[in-house]
């Protein structure tokens, strides 16, 4: 891993452009000023202990109080809010109806095909109790992982909560992963029951979930998997095996409307959420209740500003963490109102986004640089067609959002009057850490501009070594937050490689390292500069190039293979993978189609490389490492700098530039 020509700090613009709040917004946020932000900063950096604990105690309902706010005896296995007791569906359910506002909508939902519900908090309270019975009918208990395989509809925050409910943490994954990806995080988790559909829909067509299920049992995870509930969605043809496969309407259909909450220690496990890394292999993030419901509450309260009356919506999908964090668990803990799309703009219907604004009155807008790259490729006179006055509030979150899209968003969806939240964080860290807080940060383009309070980052160099202002580094966060996760699954060893013993502190220890390089600027400004490890970013979903490598060669016919990522107007980043070939086999260019299809396949269609050069040979170091760094500049179009003495046939390189 190097800070390499394409994250250094030469390749970032300079942008000087600086957007206040208006005072209008100002006046009515609930931190008002920079003044107030950095007060509340303070306070945090002089007695976290302190800081913590009173916003553990005021936003957070305990059935028990909590003793010790941080554990660090076993650090970097951090232990927040010991002996306190919660549920976290408590926090976000029923004290919002104790408190006087069951009858204020909780999720408004409208699927890809126009049809649409809308829940109450008294109504979702009632249909998560009516689930977490038909769990436990089923013999699911507290501490059973529990595999949620769902489109966006609202049984899935229903089966999240009642998993929440009845203290069995969740696995969520994502949809658009194929039935292989999905056996391998089944048998990663031991998860021996699954929550999924007969299917979904997306972009016009089906997406068959029940039956990768299948698949995905019949491959291997037949050992592990005992039993399958199947909400009926798309009500096609799905077969469902006796005693194993139960539909969730029948199961659900005479439990009783109240199941009491499980009674959760604050370190119990919340959920497992699967995200790749720089192995082939992908790592079961491991988040637990107290400090999740804490963070993922406080940063939607920070960041959104939330008002009673705002509808609010986030785009990503459940399946990842922006999904968890705020669509499902920040906004219902704040008494919210979540808005959940099944749909993504299509051909068919590329204003889909805003027809949903203009018809719910959305105040607050939270989506994907990628997204917003591709609406401005279609043009301003697809949201111009729609009222989006409601707006107030824009975010982005995933990726680096360029200043051009920045801009984009601010004149044509924002009106220029909407501040924007340029959000930086990870399923690692559970909730946002660098964001403005609209009332109080002037935004520059392009910047995620500070770190929120109780978050301290510095930007180190290899030898975490603080580095000069305007110097790219490593980013780096200082001390312990409660969102953050605990481990990862099964591999505690993977979770202090990974993230706490990258970079060799002089003198500190416990220091989180991201996995991303920024730089700050003379005005305090964070400028986060993308993935520093053999992680890619394709329209904002994490893939780690080691797991299509190892997708590419379980192929029959691929003797080796290396990716890399490309820089892409649209989606940040595209695959480009180098691949060679078994001897006897002739390289005929359905190769090229049949080994897309097969990572598709084997990790799903967020993994189809862009493009497939196959080679005879891939260019390698003398002792036999691949020069990724060749390969990057090859797929980029770049001339091959810096030295390449190392490289055992330097004829490999010539053939390669003659067909990349
Ligand atoms: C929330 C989420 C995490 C990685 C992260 C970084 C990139 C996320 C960003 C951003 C620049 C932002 N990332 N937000 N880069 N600016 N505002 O996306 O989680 O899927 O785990 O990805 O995404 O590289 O390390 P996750």
């Amino acid at each position: 891993m190097t800070l390499d020509k394409k994250h250094s700090i030469n390749n970032i613009l300079e942008e000087n452009r600086l957007f206040p709040p208006s005072k209008e917004f100002s006046d009515k946020s609930n931190i008002k000023s920079f003044e107030e932000l950095q007060s509340l900063k303070k306070q945090s950096l002089e007695n976290p202990t302190k800081f913590w604990e009173s916003f553990a105690n005021s936003e957070i309902d305990w059935f028990e109080p909590f003793q010790t706010v941080l554990d660090r005896e076993n650090a970097p296995f951090f232990k927040w809010f010991k002996e306190g007791k919660l549920n976290i569906t408590y926090n976000c359910l029923d004290r919002h109806i104790k408190n006087g506002i069951g009858n204020k909508t909780a999720l408004v939902w409208e699927g890809e095909p126009g049809d649409n519900k809308k829940y109450t908090y008294q109504e979702l309270l009632k249909e998560v109790c009516k689930a977490s019975n038909a769990l436990k009918s089923l013999g699911i208990k507290k501490g059973d992982l529990v595999c949620i395989y769902m489109p966006m509809i609202p049984e899935a925050m229903v089966a999240m909560l009642a998993c929440a409910r009845i203290g069995a943490p969740h696995s969520v994954v994502f949809g658009g992963f194929s039935s292989e990806s999905l056996k391998d995080r089944l048998i990663d988790g031991n998860a021996r029951f699954v929550i999924t559909a007969d299917g979904g829909f997306r972009k016009d067509k089906v997406i068959e979930l029940k039956k990768a299920v299948d698949a995905a049992i019949e491959s291997g995870a037949n050992k592990i998997v005992e039993k399958v509930i199947v909400v009926q969605r798309t009500k096609k043809d799905i077969s469902m095996v006796n005693n194993r496969d139960f539909w969730w309407h029948e199961l659900l259909k005479d439990q009783k409307d109240w199941c009491e909450p499980e009674i959760m220690n604050s370190e119990d496990r919340l959920f497992v959420l699967y995200t790749s890394g720089s192995t082939g292999k992908p790592k079961g993030v491991v988040h637990t209740t107290a400090g999740y419901n804490l963070w993922s509450h406080l940063t939607f309260k920070w960041i959104f500003d939330i008002k009673d009356d705002d509808v609010y919506w986030c785009t990503a999908d459940v399946g990842w963490i922006t999904g968890h964090s705020y669509i499902v668990y920040g906004p219902l803990s704040n008494g919210a109102t979540t808005l959940m799309f099944e749909g993504v703009p299509r051909a068919s219907n590329l204003g889909a986004f805003w027809e949903i604004i203009q018809k719910y009155k959305v105040t607050i807008f939270y989506t994907a640089p990628t997204a917003i790259r591709s609406f401005m490729k279609s043009g301003r006179e697809i949201p111009d067609q729609y009222d989006l006055r409601s707006l107030r509030l824009l975010g982005t979150v995933g990726e680096p959002i360029n200043p051009e899209a920045w801009m984009w968003y601010r004149e044509v969806i924002g009106d220029n009057k909407c501040p924007i939240v340029d959000t930086w964080w990870q399923t690692e860290t559970g909730g946002v850490m660098i964001s403005p807080l609209p009332g109080a940060v002037a935004t520059k383009p392009g910047s995620a501009t500070f770190s929120l309070p109780g978050i301290e980052v510095e930007v180190v160099d290899k030898n975490g070594e603080k580095v000069v202002e305007n110097e790219g580094g490593y980013l780096v966060v200082k001390k312990p937050w409660p969102g953050m996760m605990r481990t990862i699954h099964e591999n505690s060893q993977r979770y202090l490689e990974s993230y706490w013993e990258y970079i060799s502190f002089k003198g500190e220890k416990n220091v989180y390292f991201a996995g991303d390089g920024a730089r700050i600027d003379n005005d305090g400004y964070i400028w986060i500069m993308g993935r520093v490890d053999d992680v890619i970013s394709v329209s904002g979903h994490r893939l780690g190039t080691m797991e299509i490598e190892s997708a590419l060669v379980s192929h029959k016919s691929v003797a080796e293979a290396a990716v890399v990522g490309r820089k892409d107007d649209l989606k940040g980043e595209a695959i480009v993978a180098f691949v060679s070939l078994e001897k006897d086999i002739n390289s005929f260019p359905e190769i090229v189609e049949e080994l897309k299809k097969h990572v598709v396949n084997e990790i799903g269609i967020i993994a189809k490389p862009e493009k497939i050069i196959i080679s005879d040979s891939l260019p390698k170091t003398r002792s036999g490492k691949i020069m990724r760094r060749i390969l990057r500049s090859l797929a980029e179009g770049e001339k091959i700098s810096g030295d390449i003495s190392t490289l055992e046939d330097s004829s490999v390189l010539e053939k390669l530039k003659e067909i990349s």
